[in-house]
């Protein structure tokens, strides 16, 4: 009894502190890797994508469309063919020639690169927007339907022709100085932080066009276009999946799974008398 006692009251050395101090540090690291380094709501990958909470979800959506710089990085790792725009492109500027199926082997490859890093949490996944997302992060219904005509919204608003900067649209118009692409961000961003949302390059969606499973879903709306109906918030278009153009880029979203629900706690029984009444 004695000797556990001064064993007790004897300081501990240096080292072993140091050894505690580490191991404290290293859960700490890795709590905030598993929680994806981020608060729920944001969170910056390792290409320097940030990504913002689509609300009501617990999907993470890029504040804006993937760029040359980031698709290089899978071009480089992976050896996909990936054509030539045929204009001159900055680094920040959208990846554009680029497929529904190339957009979609980047999510994966990217996925399981940042899992293998220990960067993703394993029950997160890369994919690309559903048209329920997007809508949310124009701030049209989550259900919008997609009918052309069914809102008069622009991502700027209602007015037309469209105010000076209102984004990156056909030279036609004189909103813009841009010719073709335009960095990443070049204009304002919308309410909830998401850039290039109309404007710059159309962005595939994980959604089939319509019933017959050929066509997937285009939003957003590009460098080239100028007629109204096509600069509507609310305008989709489809294409095959196989089908590149230098006005088709992409964004990513991240998955997440639902949290856990709250426990119930239950308050205990009290043997108070019941309220009287009037
Ligand atoms: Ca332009």
């Amino acid at each position: 009894m004695r000797v556990v006692n001064e064993r007790i009251l004897t300081p501990l050395p240096i080292f072993p502190m140091f050894l505690r101090i580490l191991f404290v540090f290293v859960c700490v690291a890795f709590l905030a890797v598993a929680r994806g380094n981020a608060s729920d709501d944001t969170f910056t990958n390792t290409l320097g994508m940030t990504f913002h909470r689509v609300p009501g979800t617990q999907t993470l959506l890029c504040l804006w469309p993937t760029r040359i710089q980031d698709y290089r990085v899978f071009v480089r790792a992976t050896g996909r063919h990936w054509p030539d725009a045929g204009f001159p492109q900055g680094d920040t500027h959208p990846a554009v020639c680029v497929t529904w199926e190339d957009a979609k082997a980047f999510a994966n490859w990217l996925t399981q690169k940042e899992q293998a890093e220990g960067k993703l949490p394993p029950t997160w996944k890369y994919r690309l927007p559903l048209e329920t997302e997007w809508n949310i992060a124009i701030g049209l219904p989550a259900t919008s339907s997609g009918e052309e005509t069914a809102t008069q919204i622009f991502p700027w608003g209602t007015q037309w022709p469209p105010p000076p900067n209102a984004g990156n649209y056909s030279p036609d118009l004189q909103v813009d100085s841009f010719p073709r692409t335009s960095p990443v961000a070049s204009f304002k961003s919308n309410a909830l932080g998401f850039y290039d949302m109309g404007g710059n390059v159309w962005q595939w969606c994980e959604d089939y066009f319509d019933r017959s499973a050929d066509y997937r879903v285009l939003r957003g709306a590009s460098w080239r276009m100028r007629d109204p109906d096509d600069l509507l918030s609310s305008k989709r278009i489809g294409n095959k999946p196989d089908t590149c153009l230098t006005v088709y880029g992409f964004r990513v979203a991240i998955e997440r799974p639902a949290p856990p629900p709250e426990p119930v706690v239950s308050t205990p029984s009290t043997n108070s008398a019941p309220a009287s009444k009037p």
